[in-house]
């Protein structure tokens, strides 16, 4: 193995400081990989945001920006090599590109195989998809193949070559990227048709048409109906990668590269979960709160954490679902096989025994609240969420009480959660 750096020399902290201004919260999970393979998913994640920048920038030409995406994974390798476009941080992403190039040419051989590879496939795709409507769901699939899935499988080549992971197997690390990719498309959809100049959409004809006549029309008050039934549709058509996540995830051996991988499926999960059944979709920014963000960065460090995460969050889309929708069905049905994967993995019995305990099972407020909110008077509990009713069954299992004292305990229990919720929306890192 190579001697490990601690810096990428001179251009290292350019890299590092357009990583935090393109990616957020991300480049803190980037962070935390071990120097050599942190420096290469680093460039690697800029050479991808460049060759983004220029598939989005639609002020460039098409015959222009066929061959500049059909030859991006030679001008990596070229220190001269310049073209702008984009703005804001992409502007200066661009401009600066040679740090990058230069940066690039000091990683490992093995690491700039991969990244070339990877970065000619994707700019293959991206130039095919140019003049192309994402019409069916295969094309879907391919569309998210190219801008997505080859990421997961680059990665998972960059994992091998720094020696501490197996090579994974291709399908799986597709899904990786289309599961992430896919929440991504959902949330942003007003955002990306709200867009000027106006964006591509990456929705579908063939599940929007089953909807609407066009793809904009969702976003109108008189479709709201039909909106959510789609919106519902795409969410269940992503469900479906979630389990080949669990296969891949498990199959990590290294720690820090286990939560680089595990941090973003949960996220997209919890934000599948948010999305589902959901108006707010089309009208305003639907995103997860700070605080939840943080606590999946902080909470998501083994295997029983994933499993725990994903059955935690598709309770609560299951709780979403409303059995008059068209896909209801299949939707529950997905839902339950990831459940099942969840519990059959073994890891999530303590919580299951509490949730499942007849002894509680009378604990039952007949009302679709939010998880808890307070009329001045009373707590009300929704205890038809099972978090809630986790987090009850829990503390009066803990405490060993009677059903009699259950209830005095439960206000006494939520003024608190109702405390903590309030320092929560004020402190998101508490
Ligand atoms: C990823 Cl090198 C991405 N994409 C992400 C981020 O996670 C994946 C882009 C470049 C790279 C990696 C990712 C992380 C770990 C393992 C992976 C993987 O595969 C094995 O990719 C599949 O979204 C972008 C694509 C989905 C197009 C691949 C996570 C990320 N999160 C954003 C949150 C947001 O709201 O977009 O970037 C962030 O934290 O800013």
């Amino acid at each position: 193995m190579r001697p490990s750096r601690s810096h990428l020399s001179l251009t290292g902290p350019f890299c590092y400081t357009m990583l935090h201004k393109v990616s957020r919260s991300f480049a803190l999970v980037i962070q935390q990989l071990d120097t050599d393979l942190r420096n290469a998913v680093c460039i690697f994640y800029l050479v991808l945001r460049a060759l983004d920048t220029v598939e989005d920038d639609t002020s460039i030409p098409t015959e222009v920006k066929v061959p500049i995406l059909l030859a991006f994974h030679s001008h990596v390798y070229d220190r001269d090599w310049h073209f702008a476009c984009g703005t804001n941080d992409y502007k200066v992403l661009m401009d600066q590109f040679h740090l990058v190039s230069t940066a690039f040419l000091e990683l490992g051989k093995g690491y700039q195989k991969a990244i070339e590879d990877i970065t000619q496939k994707m700019g293959a795709g991206m130039a095919k998809f140019i003049c192309k409507e994402v019409e069916t769901i295969d094309d879907y699939d391919e569309y998210c193949h190219y801008v997505a899935g080859l990421v997961g499988l680059g990665l998972s080549k960059l994992f091998y070559a720094s020696g501490k992971e197996d090579m994974a197997a291709e399908d799986l690390s597709n899904s990786m990227g289309l599961f992430l990719q896919k929440a991504n498309i959902i949330r942003d959809y007003l955002e990306d048709i709200n867009e000027i100049p106006k964006s591509r959409m990456f929705w579908p004809r063939e599940i929007w048409s089953k909807y609407v006549n066009k793809l904009e029309d969702l976003k109108y008050e008189e479709n709201s109906v039909k909106a959510v039934e789609c919106l519902n549709d795409m969410v269940t058509n992503a469900l479906t990668h979630a389990e080949d996540c669990f296969k891949y995830i498990s199959a990590l051996k290294n720690p820090a590269i286990f939560r680089f991988c595990a941090i973003p499926q949960v996220m997209a999960i919890g934000t599948l979960a948010l999305c589902y059944n959901n108006i707010e979709v089309f009208r305003g920014v639907v995103k997860m709160r700070r605080g939840l963000t943080a606590k999946v960065i902080d909470r998501t460090n083994k295997m029983s954490d994933v499993y725990g995460a994903f059955y935690d969050f598709s309770c609560m889309l299951k709780s979403k679902i409303n059995k008059n929708d068209p896909n209801a069905t299949k939707t529950l049905s997905r839902i339950n096989a990831i459940q099942k994967t969840c519990i059959d993995s073994g890891v999530l019995n303590r919580r299951l025994e509490i949730l499942h305990n007849p002894k509680w099972a009378k604990l039952q407020f007949n009302h679709d609240c939010p998880t808890f909110h307070y009329t001045g008077h009373h707590f009300l509990v929704s205890l038809r969420q099972p978090i809630n009713k986790l987090v009850i069954g829990g503390i009066l299992e803990l405490l060993s009480v009677s059903m009699g004292e259950a209830y005095v305990l439960i206000e006494v229990a939520f003024l608190c959660l109702y405390a903590v919720f309030l320092l929560d929306s004020v402190y998101p890192i508490f």
